[in-house]
């Protein structure tokens, strides 16, 4: 049965949080895997999605699927409305002014790589700084390498004590007359670590310092406005937060944006073309060259209705609740150490084993039934400030509970027992 809605002060209707409930919406957690009921724990790799986004999307093929923004014909306004309103969807969900703030791309890498390109090709010299810090994912740290090589820019990155938590204070040592960009993961997606990106963008602001923030892990846990953060770029995908994958956002500020080159060219991205000139599109358009990917936008659309009508302060407790748990019962486990123990955690445990490579403890879990990741998830300087080549993670979302972390620690203990 479903729980009774709740009115918000918005005004509105919000279904209250029940796990089992939630749990009805995602189709593919009633699967068996090896004879076990999946317990699906690699939710920082993707999220799995809610039947209302794969209906959407489907619906989308079968009644309106269409090309956007070049026809007159009935289909190709429709479709062109449903993808139109899915980043009007997005803008509320993360308080952006303007809808042309939001570009669609294909994912957080797409995102940074269009920062990279185009706003640190078109203002960034030789001997520029651009900091980052010492648990980004790839994504945030070779783009910046790709503009070192091209351009002579010099890489600053903030170290981390063994918590996993970042030196502040030397953060804002770093900052000088060259320094141009501050590219900044918001959620670790190794160590859980909540970054307090709020005070480093107004670090960096004072500085006269733009700052970009890799919401790839964040924006399913927290709240996010953009306005309230001050930040000038905030980088996400969709198939981490319940929603689909080959779609994510490039949040910018409007007065960067316009200033911006185009990052790639060709139909949609100009308003008109002659063998002299081009004259680029107005934002968003300018830079969301090609046909998009249009299934996607309304998938997101319907992400942010499904993730908009649950009480979100109750996810975050049912999340935190989770996370607590589990790290006390992993504490508990002899020869385990937790990778990442900082005080602000969000949904993501890394552990290793003494003498059990990760890689075993992943497929001895799948055995049971559980996923989670193993290897160095693409952050490998971090692993290297960990002294490890790889780390185990469990990662949560909103539907898993407390019975599949018991689950997870009995298959942690059969693993120990598997290599004493
Ligand atoms: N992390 C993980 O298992 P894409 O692939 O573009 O959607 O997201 C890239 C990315 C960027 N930043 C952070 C903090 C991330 O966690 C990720 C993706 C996945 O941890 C895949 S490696």
């Amino acid at each position: 049965m479903k729980p009774a809605p709740d009115i918000d002060q918005t005004g509105i209707i919000k279904r209250s949080f029940d796990v089992d409930n939630i749990r009805e919406d995602f189709p593919i957690l009633r699967q068996m895997v090896n004879e076990k009921p999946l317990i699906y724990l690699d939710n920082a790799a993707t999220s799995q999605k809610p039947q209302s986004v794969i209906d959407a999307m489907t619906r989308y093929y079968t009644e309106e699927n269409s090309n956007i923004h070049r026809g007159v014909h009935f289909l190709s306004d429709k479709a062109t409305q449903s993808y139109e309103a899915g980043r009007i969807k997005i803008q509320k969900h993360i308080n952006a002014a303007h809808a042309h703030e939001i570009i669609f791309v294909r994912g957080t890498t797409e995102a940074i790589n269009l920062v990279a390109q185009s706003y640190g090709r078109f203002n960034f010299k030789e001997g520029d700084e651009v900091i980052i810090s010492a648990m980004e994912h790839h994504s945030n740290i070779v783009p910046w390498q790709i503009l070192r090589d091209e351009k002579g820019i010099v890489l600053r990155i903030i170290p981390i004590n063994d918590k996993g938590e970042l030196f502040i204070y030397k953060y804002e040592k770093m900052f000088n007359s060259r320094t141009k960009m501050a590219a900044v993961v918001h959620v670790s997606n190794v160590l859980g670590t909540i970054n307090p990106v709020k005070r480093m963008v107004d670090i960096a602001h004072q500085f006269g310092v733009p700052v970009l923030i890799d919401g790839a892990q964040a924006i399913q846990h927290l709240k996010v406005d953009v306005q309230e953060l001050d930040c000038d770029f905030y980088a996400f995908s969709g198939h981490k937060m319940y929603g689909p994958t080959g779609v994510g956002v490039l949040f910018g500020k409007e007065t960067l944006l316009e200033a911006m080159p185009p990052y790639q060219s060709g139909g949609d991205m100009i308003k008109s073309v002659s063998f002299e000139k081009t004259i680029y599109n107005d934002l968003p358009h300018k830079f969301e060259a090609g046909t998009p990917n249009i299934v996607g936008g309304v998938g997101m659309g319907a992400t942010i209705d499904y993730i908009s009508q649950i009480d979100f302060d109750a996810v975050l407790k049912h999340e935190h609740d989770i996370l607590e748990y589990a790290t006390q019962k992993l504490l508990g486990i002899r020869g385990l150490r937790l990778i990442g123990t900082a005080k602000e955690k969000s949904s993501v445990i890394s552990f290793v084993i003494e003498n059990i490579h990760p890689h075993d403890i992943g497929t001895i879990l799948d055995d049971d039934g559980i996923a989670i990741r193993t290897g160095h998830h693409c952050a490998q300087p971090l692993m290297k400030c960990f002294e490890v080549p790889a780390t185990a993670r469990a990662s949560f979302a909103m539907y898993n509970t407390k019975e599949e972390v018991d689950a997870l620690i009995k298959g942690i203990y059969r693993v120990i027992e598997v290599f004493s």
